[in-house]
């Protein structure tokens, strides 16, 4: 891949954390949910060893909040997402895919029931307000719907648990998967939940005072300093290892929950009113695509994402990333399963790609 120049404007909304992440020396952006996404700060290997060896903080205000509020909120909620979302607790958070009638995802946020009639959506890259509204508007449901003043700051890898502590206090180590607790800063209360898009551990503070960034920001690297603390983002080599999936990259619209392996996040037995429950109970089984690994000893080149076998289209390649802890490059492939059904690798370039199941079972490939 290479790197362009990216023109910024009104467009590519900025955050309240955009000075320090300037500081803090960026090299390159994304735009994620119109807003900007640091992504390299030293480079793509240098930072995946700070995140997993020491702790990052990450400005991921682009995990925009869509905020559903009201006495019909709950039912919007469940009417958007095949998951069972009835037993939720106040604080908590679900990864779970939205769905249109057809079963197609819409976007893979967290879903964090904030109150009682107060949702949370915290978006993947796609615009969910807009659906969310129409679908409001269309079921004539008592909602308010709204893009919260939120900029979620997230502080992950193995140290993140006593930096996070350092700032926020002695009950931040009680906090559990998925779960949140009301913290202060500087006399203003925010979600703390150990969440965030990466494996090695960390949390996710919802910053609900733009005032507060770059006194957050600061506070963080104050007390980080013998903890190596680093400026980061989310990294394409952790999450390619840790079978994160990327909305846009990974899957889209044309996509559904089967074919990306999200079967553990729908409940298809659910007695739930959710519009997409019957066209995924009628697809499981039947769809056609499915999202494996494909292992190479050394970085192939694929010709437009495509993977061929016998000169016929078989996959195509959505996430790929060379990694330097297993000295393997990883591929994200979309497959057609009638392939699957009979093969167990491919060629590329005199290449043997070995066909795994995600996310990466590292001991298998050795
Ligand atoms: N945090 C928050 N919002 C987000 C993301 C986030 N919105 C956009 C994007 N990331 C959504 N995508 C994911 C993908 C995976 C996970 C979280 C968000 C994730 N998955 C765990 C897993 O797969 O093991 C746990 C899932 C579970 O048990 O519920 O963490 O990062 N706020």
């Amino acid at each position: 891949m290479t790197y362009k120049i990216l023109s910024i404007s009104r467009r590519t909304r900025k955050t309240p954390f955009t000075p320090r992440v300037e500081a803090a020396g960026v090299k390159g952006y994304t735009v994620y949910n119109h807003m900007l996404l640091p992504t390299i700060f030293e480079s793509n290997e240098a930072d995946y060893w700070s995140l997993c060896q020491d702790v990052q903080v990450w400005d991921v205000s682009c995990e925009r909040q869509i905020e559903v509020s009201g006495p019909d909120s709950e039912r919007l909620i469940q009417l958007m997402t095949p998951r069972d979302i009835s037993q939720a607790v106040i604080g908590q958070g679900l990864y779970a895919p939205l769905c249109d009638e057809n079963g197609a995802i819409i976007n893979d946020p967290v879903l964090i029931k904030f109150a009682a009639d107060d949702w949370w959506i915290s978006i993947a890259d796609s615009d969910v307000r807009l659906w969310a509204r129409g679908l409001a508007q269309g079921s004539g449901l008592d909602v308010k719907i709204r893009e919260a003043s939120i900029w979620p700051l997230a502080v992950q890898g193995p140290k993140a648990e006593e930096l996070v502590t350092r700032v926020f206090g002695n009950e931040v180590p009680g906090i559990r998967f998925f779960r949140s607790k009301m913290l202060e800063f500087r006399g203003k209360a925010m979600m703390v939940m150990r969440s965030g898009y990466s494996k090695q551990g960390g949390f996710e503070i919802y910053l609900n005072d733009a005032d507060l960034a770059e006194p957050l920001w600061d506070e963080l690297f104050a007390q980080g300093q013998d903890l190596n603390v680093r400026a980061g983002g989310p990294n394409l080599i952790e999450r390619i290892e840790s079978g994160l999936l990327s909305y846009g990259n990974d899957m889209n619209f044309n996509h559904n929950p089967f074919e990306c392996g999200l079967d553990a996040f729908i409940d298809l037995d659910a007695d739930i009113e959710s519009m997409s429950l019957p066209a995924l109970r009628a697809i499981k089984g039947r769809h056609v695509h499915q999202l494996v690994g494909i292992v190479f000893d050394q970085p192939v080149e694929f010709d437009d994402f495509r993977v061929e076998a016998d000169g016929e289209a078989v996959g195509d390649v959505r996430s790929q990333v060379w990694s330097p802890r297993y000295e393997k490059f990883l591929t994200m492939v979309m497959m057609k399963r009638e392939f699957l059904r009979e093969n167990t690798s491919v060629t590329i370039d005199n290449n043997i790609g070995k066909i795994v199941d995600l996310p990466f079972d590292f001991d298998a490939i050795a």
